[in-house]
C-alpha cells in the first residue's frame, strides 16, 4: 500500500524539510526552533490525515450506530508528543531531526496549549476522544473553536492577572479547516405560522443569520490505525447579504455589523462552576447545538430517506447543560424543517441524548430568563413550553393535581423577577440518562439534587465514575516509569488495560524495584525543581518532600486549609530546638490553580498563598525544612511536569462538595500518595488502592450536612483561631486585605467547615510526616498506588459509556499494509 507515506527515518526528514520549504516557504537549510516545530507538526499531520481518512471512509461503509460527544469545552493541551506516540513514530522523528540539528525535546516546548476549557469538565472530554479513538468508537466529538482560550495567569506580587490566550496567532498545524462544510445559524427574530401543503406550521423568521464553519482536528488512538474526529465550529458572517442595508447605501456599514458574527465563537468563558445569565454564553451554546444537529442530521440523511432510523444511528452526550438547547434544537428541525409531526418527532429526540452531571454546587446550574430567550431564540421558547406542558401533563395522569410537585419539577421556573428556564430539568425530560461522575456524586443527584425525577424515573439514572487517559498522564509524561512498569509486566500492554498495573503489587517490597522506582521519582522532582525556579525564581532542594495541590482555586476545594496547615508548621518550625529541627522532614508545598476573574475570594487566597510564601520563603530560621509556592498559570502542560514529581497530593474539598475530582487518579497512578478526604473518586480510590495507602482524614458526606447545622454553635480549636489572628495581625502583611479571607472561616461562618476538619488534617499530615521517615514504607505506598489505579482509566469509563447508556460497539478498520 504505497500511497502511505513512509515512516522510515529518510522519509520523515524529507517531508519535514520539505514543509519548511513549501508551506512554511522557508529557507531549507536554515530555519529555527520554532519552524522546526511546525514542519514537523504539518508533517505529523500528514499522516494523521491519511489515517483520518481511511477511518471516517470505514465508518461511511460500515454505517454503525455513532456516538457524538458535545461539549463546549475541550481541554487538549498540546499534540505533537501524543500524535507522534500514538502514531507510533516517535523514534523516527527524534532521529530525523537530531540529524538536521534539532532536539524533539526542546521543539516540543514550542507548542502552544489548546486550552480550550476551563479545568476538570473539558479535560475530561479531551481524555474521552484518546479512549474513544484508542478503542475503535465510531465516535466524533463537538465543540467551539475559540480564538482565545483560557487566559494565562501571571502573579505579581501575589496578585492575579488575566492575559488574554490568542493561541492562533502563529497557527494552527492540527486543524484542518473545511469551509465548504459550513451551516446557517439564526438568533433574534419572530415565529409565523404558515400553510405548507394544507398545514399548519410554525416558521422562525426575521432575524440575523450567521455561520458556523467546521475545522476538523484528528484525535489518533494508541496502537490502532483509528483516527477519530474532533469538529471545531468557528463563526463567520453568512453569505447572504441584508440587501436592504446595501441599497440604503450604508455599504461600510452593512459590512462591519456582518463582521460582529464572528465574536461568537471568538472567547472561552472563565467562569467554572458558576454561572451566568450572558446573552453572548447564550448564543455560543445555541451556535454549537445548532451546526452540530444540522451536521448530524446531514450525515445521516446520506444513506436513510427517513428519520425512523434515526435513534439506532445516533447517540448524543450533553457533557453537561451547556448543549441542552440541542434537545428543542432536535425538536424543531425535526417539525418545521422535515415535515414531522410533534409526536413523532418527540419519540426520536427522547431515545438519542443522555446527559452528564458535573458537579453539586447549586450556584452552576444553568437557568436562562425566558425574556432572553425569548428574544434570542422564539421558536425554541414555544417549543420548551411545549415540552414542559407535555411533561406536567403526563404527571398530573401519574401523580393527580400535586400543585407542589408541578412547582418543583417543573421546567419553568416562576421568581420575583420572572420566569426562568430550568436547564437540567429539560434536560432530565429530554434525556433517556442522566449520570454522575462517582458513585457518592451520583447518589447525591437521586437524593439531593432531583430526588422527584428520581422518584419519577430511577431507571434513568446511572454512575459513570470518571478517569483520565493513561497513555498522556502516565506512558508519555512519566517515560521512565512507564519503562520500568513494561519491564515488570512483560510489555506494554498496560497502556490499553490499566488493570495490568495490579501485577505490580508483587514487587511493592522489593528492595531493588523499589530502589529504581524512588530513582526516577527524584529525577522527575529535579525536572520539577528546575520549572519552579523559572516560574517562581525560589530555588527548592529536591530532596524534599513534594506536597502539590493544583486545580482551580475554590472555596470548596479548601486550599485555605492547606494554607493554614503550612502557617501550622511554620510556627512549629519557629518554635522547635535546632535538634528538634534535625528530626523534621523538609517540605515543599506547591499550590497552583486560577482564580475565575470575577471570584474576589478566591484571588484573595492566591494573595495569602503568596503572602505566606514570601514570609516562609524568606526566613533563615526555616532553611529547607519549609518552602511554600505559588506556579503560576498551572495548564495541561505545567501539569505534565508536575504530576510525575509529586510525592503527595492534596485532594481536600468538604465532604459532598467535590463531584469526582480527576487529577487525583493521575496522581495515584504516577506513585504519589493522597492525602484527602473521603469525597468525590477519593472514596473509590480508597476502594482501590486501600485506606491505609492514602492519608484520609475528616467529616464524611453524611456527618455535613449536621455540622453545618451546628456551626453557629461550633467552638474551632484554639489554634486555627490563633493562625486566623495571626493573619489579622498582619504576620503576613496585608492583613486589610486578607481579613475578608479570614471572615469567611471565622466567628459562625465557615461554610465549607475548615475549623471541624483543621485538627484531623494536622493529625494526617503529621503521619505523612512519620510515614515519609521510612522510605522503605513510603515506597511500598507508592507502588501500591500506581497498582490499585486501574480502574480510574477513561478506557474503562468510556466502556460503560459505550454499553449502558449509547448502545455502541467498536468499529475497527482493517489493519493497513503500511510498513511502519
Ligand atoms: C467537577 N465546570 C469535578 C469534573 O467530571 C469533576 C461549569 C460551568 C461552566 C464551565 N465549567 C464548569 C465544571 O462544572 C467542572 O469542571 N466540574 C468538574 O467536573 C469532571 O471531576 O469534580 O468539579
Amino acid at each position: 500500500m504505497d500511497r502511505y507515506l513512509r515512516n522510515d527515518v529518510m522519509s520523515v526528514q524529507e517531508s519535514i524539510v520539505n514543509h519548511v520549504e513549501y508551506t512554511m516557504a522557508r529557507n531549507r537549510y536554515q530555519f529555527d526552533d520554532f519552524e522546526a516545530y511546525n514542519a514537523a507538526a504539518f508533517s505529523v499531520r500528514d499522516r494523521l490525515i491519511e489515517s483520518w481518512n481511511d477511518t471516517q471512509q470505514y465508518f461511511r461503509e460500515k454505517s454503525p450506530k455513532r456516538v457524538y460527544y458535545m461539549s463546549m469545552e475541550f481541554l487538549m493541551g498540546r499534540s505533537l508528543l501524543n500524535s507522534l506516540y500514538n502514531l507510533d513514530i516517535k523514534p523516527q522523528y527524534t532521529e530525523a531531526l537530531r540529524q538536521l540539528g534539532y532536539e524533539l525535546e526542546t521543539l516540543v516546548d514550542k507548542e502552544r496549549d489548546a486550552a480550550l476549557g476551563n479545568g476538570g469538565l473539558g479535560r475530561l472530554a479531551s481524555c474521552f476522544l484518546d479512549s474513544m479513538a484508542t478503542q475503535d468508537l465510531p465516535a466524533w466529538g463537538y465543540g467551539i473553536r475559540y480564538q482565545y482560550g483560557m487566559f494565562r495567569q501571571t502573579v505579581n506580587d501575589g496578585f492575579q492577572h488575566e492575559h488574554p490566550d490568542y493561541w492562533l496567532n502563529f497557527g494552527n498545524p492540527w486543524e484542518i479547516e473545511r469551509p465548504y462544510i459550513s451551516y446557517p445559524i439564526k438568533f433574534y427574530g419572530g415565529v409565523e405560522k404558515q400553510i405548507i401543503d394544507g398545514h399548519e406550521v410554525n416558521k422562525w423568521v426575521g432575524g440575523e443569520d450567521i455561520s458556523a464553519v467546521a475545522y476538523d482536528n484528528p484525535i489518533p488512538g494508541w496502537n490502532t490505525p483509528t483516527t477519530i474526529n474532533l469538529r471545531l465550529w468557528s463563526a463567520k458572517p453568512s453569505r447572504e447579504f441584508d440587501l436592504e442595508s446595501f441599497n440604503t447605501g450604508d455599504y461600510v456599514q452593512a459590512i462591519l455589523a456582518k463582521q460582529r458574527a464572528e465574536t461568537i465563537s471568538s472567547v472561552l468563558y472563565p467562569d467554572d462552576r458558576t454561572y451566568q445569565g450572558k446573552e453572548l454564553r447564550l448564543k455560543q451554546q445555541y451556535f454549537m447545538v445548532s451546526a452540530t444537529i444540522q451536521d448530524i442530521i446531514r450525515r445521516y440523511l446520506v444513506n436513510h430517506d427517513s428519520f425512523d432510523e434515526f435513534p439506532n444511528q445516533v447517540a448524543v452526550q450533553l457533557n453537561d447543560t451547556h448543549p441542552s438547547l440541542a434537545i428543542p434544537e432536535l425538536l424543531r428541525l425535526l417539525i418545521d424543517e422535515h415535515g414531522l409531526s410533534d409526536t413523532k418527532a418527540w419519540e426520536i429526540t427522547s431515545k438519542v441524548f443522555s446527559f452528564t452531571n458535573h458537579t453539586v454546587l447549586v450556584d452552576a446550574l444553568e437557568k436562562w430568563p425566558v425574556d432572553l430567550l425569548e428574544k434570542v431564540l422564539p421558536r425554541h421558547m414555544q417549543i420548551i413550553y411545549e415540552i414542559n406542558w407535555k411533561f406536567i401533563s403526563d404527571l398530573s395522569q401519574k401523580r393527580g393535581e400535586d400543585f407542589a410537585l408541578f412547582g418543583r419539577t417543573s421546567i419553568i421556573e416562576e421568581t420575583t423577577e420572572g420566569k426562568l428556564v430550568r436547564m437540567a430539568h429539560l434536560a432530565m425530560v429530554g434525556c433517556h440518562t442522566v449520570n454522575g461522575v462517582a458513585e457518592v456524586h451520583s447518589e447525591l443527584l437521586k437524593t439531593r439534587m432531583f430526588p422527584d425525577f428520581y422518584e419519577l424515573a430511577p431507571e434513568k439514572f446511572q454512575n459513570k465514575t470518571n478517569g483520565v487517559t493513561q497513555r498522556r498522564w502516565l506512558a508519555f509524561s512519566n517515560p521512565a516509569l512507564r519503562d520500568l512498569i513494561s519491564s515488570k509486566l512483560g510489555g506494554d500492554s498496560w497502556i490499553r488495560e490499566l488493570d495490568m498495573l495490579h501485577d505490580l503489587d508483587k514487587y511493592a517490597e522489593d528492595p531493588e524495584f523499589q530502589a529504581q522506582w524512588r530513582a526516577i521519582k527524584l529525577e522527575n522532582k529535579k525536572k520539577l525543581t528546575k520549572l519552579i525556579e523559572e516560574k517562581t525564581g525560589t530555588v527548592v532542594s529536591p530532596n524534599a518532600l513534594f506536597d502539590i495541590q493544583v486545580k482551580r482555586i475554590h472555596e470548596y476545594k479548601r486550599q485555605l486549609l492547606n494554607v493554614f496547615s503550612v502557617i501550622h508548621r511554620y510556627n512549629k518550625i519557629k518554635a522547635a530546638t535546632p535538634e528538634e529541627r534535625k528530626e523534621m522532614v523538609p517540605r515543599v508545598v506547591v499550590i497552583g490553580g486560577k482564580a475565575a476573574p470575577g471570584y474576589d475570594m478566591a484571588k484573595r487566597i492566591i494573595k495569602l498563598v503568596c503572602a505566606v510564601g514570601e514570609k516562609v520563603n524568606n526566613d533563615p530560621d526555616v532553611g529547607d525544612l519549609l518552602k511554600l509556592v505559588f506556579i503560576p498559570d498551572y495548564n495541561v502542560s505545567s501539569a505534565e511536569v508536575i504530576v510525575p514529581a509529586a510525592e503527595l497530593s492534596q485532594h481536600i474539598s468538604t465532604a459532598g462538595t467535590e463531584a469526582s475530582g480527576t487529577s487525583n487518579m493521575k496522581f495515584a497512578m504516577n506513585g504519589c500518595l493522597i492525602i484527602g478526604t473521603m469525597d468525590g473518586s477519593n472514596v473509590e480510590i480508597a476502594e482501590e488502592i486501600g485506606k491505609r495507602n492514602m492519608f484520609i482524614f475528616g467529616a464524611n458526606s453524611a456527618d455535613v450536612p449536621i455540622l453545618r447545622s451546628e456551626r453557629a454553635r461550633f467552638k474551632p480549636p484554639p489554634e486555627f483561631d490563633g493562625i486566623v489572628e495571626q493573619i489579622r495581625g498582619g504576620a503576613f502583611d496585608w492583613a486589610d486585605f486578607l481579613n475578608p479571607v479570614c471572615d469567611a472561616v471565622h466567628g459562625g461562618a465557615d461554610y465549607y467547615l475548615l475549623a471541624n476538619d483543621f485538627e484531623d488534617y494536622i493529625r494526617a499530615q503529621d503521619l505523612v510526616d512519620e510515614t515519609y521517615k521510612d522510605q522503605a514504607k513510603w515506597t511500598t505506598m507508592s507502588i501500591k498506588s500506581t497498582a490499585g489505579s486501574g480502574k480510574f482509566s477513561s478506557d474503562r469509563t468510556i466502556r460503560e459509556y459505550a454499553k449502558d447508556i449509547w448502545g455502541i460497539e467498536p468499529c475497527r478498520r482493517p489493519e493497513p499494509g503500511n510498513p511502519r
